[in-house]
Order: structure tokens, then sequence, then C-alpha cells
């Protein structure tokens, strides 16, 4: 199959899944064409069977530096799907990508060519911006007219019938991982680098924005700190960055809150890592849990949004209520403190991680392909 990928390249989740599904897609000797403003960040190097195409920004001086990038965009995939005999076209993230999708359809058609489009629901895209009535009608329907949507958990499924009049199946494939390549041993050098004798780890990684409430796992660090040698790692950066050092100088944790910044491998952060801790108002899924979980690491998160489809309380971490700071602390100290349950969440993480491993996952996708391949 020659597939062609739409996404957005960033650090954000949509992007990571999107690029993470084309590289397993080309491992399987299909070919894939990602399309997007920017290389993305997960395609990191030469992958046989890949190829990018870059969506350039056409400046104007009546566009005022506000270049039109859904013209683009369409124009540009009417390009790759014709010369490059696209079979599917692949979307993550609603806005603008599922309308643009429904614009090159109508102008393909024009030109004789079918191309099914299939729209991959992530998050953000429903359940705060996609909502929003500056998108609204558009996310509905383009949601609509997509052949297929599917969401990342049982919960954004039922967010997007909530949020919008849809007259289709949506389909749940959750995020996934490679948990071969998740865990890392070689941490020697990193660990004596950042942590001093007896300190336990804890991470958070994220986009550090306000939906993530970092504040929070700052603050419940600091009481895991009282009782506990520890280092907290922060992952990631965002807006909420400077008011998070700010936070961070104010109770006096300079020496114990490390800003790691961005990062492209995050696989031996994991590994030094004893707890995830992730406080967000919701997630739709996860899949910075998913992948500390694959690295073994018990989570400790919020029992919001599709987390809890992940993250089973008691087994593979704890979970807690959104802002209830105390009880994150101190289910972060149980499992600190007591050896035998650490041991017993990092192999209930790591076999639950598992339940998403690619191999489980992606063939789900490529049923989607051949149905939609076959209806043609
Ligand atoms: O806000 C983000 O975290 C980024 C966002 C995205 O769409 O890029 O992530 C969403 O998609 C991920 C991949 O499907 C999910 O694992 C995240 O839970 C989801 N984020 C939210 O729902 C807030």
């Amino acid at each position: 199959m020659t597939i062609g990928i739409v996404c957005y390249p960033t650090f954000g989740g949509s992007g990571v899944v999107a690029t993470e599904l084309g590289k397993q897609l080309a491992l399987l000797g299909n070919e894939i064409h990602f399309i997007s403003y920017q290389q993305p960040v997960r395609l990191d190097a030469f992958y046989p069977n890949i190829y990018y195409h870059e969506v350039n920004a056409y400046n104007y001086a009546l566009f005022e530096g506000a270049p039109p990038y859904e013209s683009t965009l369409a124009s540009k995939l009417v390009d790759v799907i014709l010369n490059h005999n696209i079979d599917i076209l692949h979307v993550h993230y609603a806005i603008p990508h599922a309308a643009v999708a429904y614009f090159v359809k109508k102008i393909l058609a024009r030109k004789g060519k079918q191309i099914p489009v299939i729209t991959t629901l992530h998050g953000t895209d429903i359940t705060l911006i996609g909502k929003d009535k500056s998108f609204a009608p558009v996310v509905e329907f383009s949601i609509n007219e997509s052949d297929v949507v599917t969401v990342v958990s049982e919960y954004l499924k039922q967010e997007t019938y909530k949020n919008f009049d849809i007259q289709k199946d949506i389909q749940v494939i959750y995020n996934f991982i490679d948990c071969h390549k998740a865990i890392q041993s070689n941490t020697h050098e990193c660990a004596r680098m950042l942590l001093n004798q007896n300190e336990r780890v804890i991470t958070h990684v994220s986009n550090f924005r306000p939906i993530k409430r970092i504040a929070d796992i700052v603050k419940g660090f600091a009481l895991i700190r009282e009782k506990i040698p520890s280092k907290l790692l922060l992952v990631g950066d965002g807006p909420d960055r400077q008011e998070i050092e700010n936070l961070v100088r104010d109770l006096n944790l300079q020496s114990a809150v490390l800003f790691l910044g961005k990062q492209e491998n995050i696989s031996l952060i994991y590994a030094l890592s004893d707890v995830f801790i992730m406080a967000s108002e919701y997630e739709s899924f996860g899949l910075a849990a998913l992948e500390a979980m694959a690295a073994g690491v018990p989570v400790v998160t919020t029992k919001t949004g599709g987390l809890p489809e992940l993250n089973i309380d008691g087994e593979t971490g704890f979970t807690f209520e959104l802002g209830d700071i105390n009880t994150m602390a101190n289910k972060t100290l149980e499992i600190l403190s007591q050896p035998a349950l650490f041991k017993t969440m990092q192999q209930n993480a790591l076999k639950r991680a598992k339940i998403f491993d690619t191999t489980t996952i992606i063939p789900q996708y490529i049923n989607i392909y051949n149905q939609l391949l076959s209806n043609r």
C-alpha cells in the first residue's frame, strides 16, 4: 500500500503516534509519504520506504504574515497523491487536517481519482479546541465526511459523540509502543551526572501546557522530598515553563527539580525513573505514561479522561482525583517506600504496556486500510 500521512510535526502526541505508525507501516513494506510543514521530530533518520513532503508557506503582502496553510496543504496533497499514486490518506488531529482532507477528496474526484480518508482524533482536537465554536461546525462536518474515524480511547469516543452530531461509527484504536525498544539498560553514566547517592527519581514528560497541571506535580514533589531524598525530572517545554521555574524557586527546590527540555530519545530517562507522574486535567490517552510503563516504570496519574483505560489503580501504579496533591504524594511515597510493591508495580506496568504493543495495535490500522481499499 502507498499511504499519505498528514500530521503535526512537533513533540505533541498526535505527531508522535502518526510518525511511529508510518515507521511501523514502512517496516512492513508499505510506502509512506508524510506531508507536513516541518520534518516530524520522530522522523529523525533515513528510513527505507518513507518520504517526506514539506508544505511551504506562501507569503504574499496581502496575507500580512498569516499565509493560508489549509490551501497550500491541500494543493500539496493533491500533487503528492496524484504523483505518488497514494492509495489512502490518513490524517491525524482533526484541525485543520480533516477539513483539508475533505477538500482534497473533492478536488481529486473531479480529476477521476477516489481517495479514501481516515481521520484519527487525538484529544484536544475534540475536547478543547474542536468543540469551541470557532471550529465546531467544520470539525463535525469533516468527521462525518471521513470514510473512517478512529479515536485513541473509549473516553474520546464518548466525548466526540457527546460534543458533536456524529452519524457514523467511531473505532477505538489505542496509542501504541514498541516494548522491545523501550527498555534501556545503559544508565550508569547518566545517573552519575544527575543524581546523588540514594536519590529516587520522579519523572514527568509533557508539552508544559496548562492542561498538564505541572504546578500540582511540583507541589506534590515538595511533599515527597520531605520524606524521601529524590529528584524530579521535568522533560519537555512549553508555555507554562517560566511559571513552573518560578514555582520551583519559590519552593526552594532548584537543586531537586531538573528541567531537561525537549528530548528526542527519552528511553534513557525512563530507565532512570522510579515513578512517572501525570497530573493532567484530562488526557484522551496519555502516551507519555504508556512510554514510561513500557520501560517498567509505575505511573501515578489523575483518574481523568482516558487515563484509567491505561493505568489500573493499585496495579500499574495509582490514580488520584484531579488536584489532589496529597494523595498524589502519598501514593508515590507508598511505591517508593515499599520495595515489594515497587517491584510488583514495575512488572505490572510493563505487562500492561505490552497490551498496547505495536504488534497488537498496528494490525488494527492495517485492517482498516484493507477494508477501505476493498470497498473501492
Ligand atoms: O496536548 C497534548 O498532549 C498533545 C496532544 C496531541 O494531539 O498532539 O496529545 C493527545 O494525543 C496523544 C496521542 O494520541 C494522547 O496520548 C494524549 O493523551 C492527547 N492529549 C490530550 O488529550 C490532552
